[in-house]
């Protein structure tokens, strides 16, 4: 018995090779479905080889080629074929098996490239470094870039930088506004020396004056330094609004009475030095005369974040206050302003940007606050 093994494209071909060799009684011993060696050969497409063998001493002349007897060929092949209908069969379920690995693993290829390809990780990393090149606290950045991370599994990119955005501004709360509260208001600024209270209060005075139309009346506590007084009594007469000066911290009481017709009454302080732990918290002499008073602890931006934390532990008497950060001008980063907030868990209320009166002072914007901090997002006007 003379045996042989073709390799063609298709079964069809095999078969015509088989009988132009060992003629039309050739008997197929079997039939497989081959690839190449490699990557190449699970991509591209399979070979069929076939075994076929003849009799010794039967014709082995092989036939006339299929061109010539184009009918009967046609019909040799048929019937081979019928005859090995399961094996043609097993193909088919072999083909559609292998169709279907090639389709699994081309899936298992682009998820492979959808892992690497915008480099996760490092755009990730980038995200958190430019937070901490913001002056974001490490221990900040980690919890909220995990919390996103958490929250939306597998989640890079710019989708990453977006949902992080969000939870910063989670973070960072609604901010706190003078005039968008009814009733009246009390409202005590006070903080470190020369972080620009006074300033600010006039500011705030200037707005609510003549773009909310609120009555207002100025009180000063700050009798520490002569020029103080005059500082607010300027802004005061370009306003038409009326100020009090007092001297004694029980003297506010009487202060506020005058005021009782006013929307809102502004209590400028002296800026006390935080490490001063007495002088400090004589402003407490001054809140408990108050009745329901908005205490606003104002910071500046070109504070270090160490000096920040200190500032704030030293007003830790406080039960509530509202947060203002001034110069942001001055600041080349926002991180502090985050930090703090989280630290505290005290409400945003006004940012200011420059020494002018009234302009530079806006409701902390969290949009462009945020964009600061991540970084690489459009960052609006201020500063
Ligand atoms: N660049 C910049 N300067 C500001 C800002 N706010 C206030 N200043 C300036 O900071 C300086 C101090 O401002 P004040 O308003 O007197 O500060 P203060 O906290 O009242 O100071 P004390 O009453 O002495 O404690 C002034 O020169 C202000 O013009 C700001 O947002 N940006
Ligand atoms: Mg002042």
């Amino acid at each position: 018995m003379k045996v042989k093994k073709y390799v063609a494209k298709d079964i069809k071909e095999a078969m015509i090779q088989v009988r132009n060799e060992l003629g039309k009684d050739a008997i197929i011993i079997h039939t497989r479905k081959i690839r190449k060696k490699g990557l190449k050969g699970i991509l591209g497409k399979a070979e069929i080889e076939i075994l076929a063998a003849i009799e010794e001493g039967t014709d082995e002349k092989p036939e006339k080629k299929p061109e010539e007897k184009p009918k009967e060929a046609v019909i040799d092949i048929n019937r081979m074929q019928r005859d090995k209908m399961k094996s043609q069969h097993e193909f088919e379920v072999l083909n559609d098996e292998i169709n279907d690995l090639k389709a699994m693993l081309k899936n298992v290829l682009n998820k492979v490239d959808d892992v690497n390809e915008p480099m996760s990780e490092e755009s990730l990393d980038a995200v958190c470094k430019n937070m901490i090149e913001n002056d974001v606290a490490k221990p900040i950045v980690y919890s909220l870039s995990n919390r996103v991370k958490t929250k939306y599994e597998g989640i890079t990119g710019d989708g990453y930088k977006k949902k992080l955005k969000e939870e910063i501004g989670i973070n960072l709360g609604v901010p706190y506004s003078i005039e968008n509260t009814a009733g009246q208001k009390i409202c005590v600024l006070v903080g470190p020396t020369g972080v620009g209270k006074t300033t600010t209060l006039s500011k705030i005075a200037a707005r609510l004056t003549l773009v909310e139309n609120k009555s207002v009346a100025l009180i000063t506590a700050d009798t520490f330094r002569i020029a103080a007084v005059d500082q607010l009594k300027t802004y005061a007469e370009i306003l038409g609004i009326p100020l009090t000066v007092i001297y004694e911290n029980y003297e506010i009481e009487k202060a506020i009475q005058k005021y009782r017709d006013k929307d809102v009454i502004l209590i400028d302080t002296a800026g006390r030095n935080h490490k001063d732990v007495e002088l400090i918290q004589d402003i407490n002499f001054l809140i408990e005369n108050i009745d329901d008073p908005d205490i606003f602890l104002v910071l500046s931006m070109t504070t270090s974040y160490k000096n920040l934390v200190s500032i704030i532990n030293s007003y830790k008497f406080l039960s509530d206050y509202k947060l203002i950060f001034t110069k942001l001008d001055e600041s080349s980063s926002l991180g502090n302003i985050l930090n703090i907030k989280m630290m505290t868990g005290k409400e945003l209320s006004y940012t200011t940007f420059g020494q002018s009166v009234p302009d530079d002072i806006e409701v902390a914007d969290i949009g462009k606050i945020t964009n600061k901090i991540i970084g690489g997002l459009d960052e609006g006007s201020s500063n």
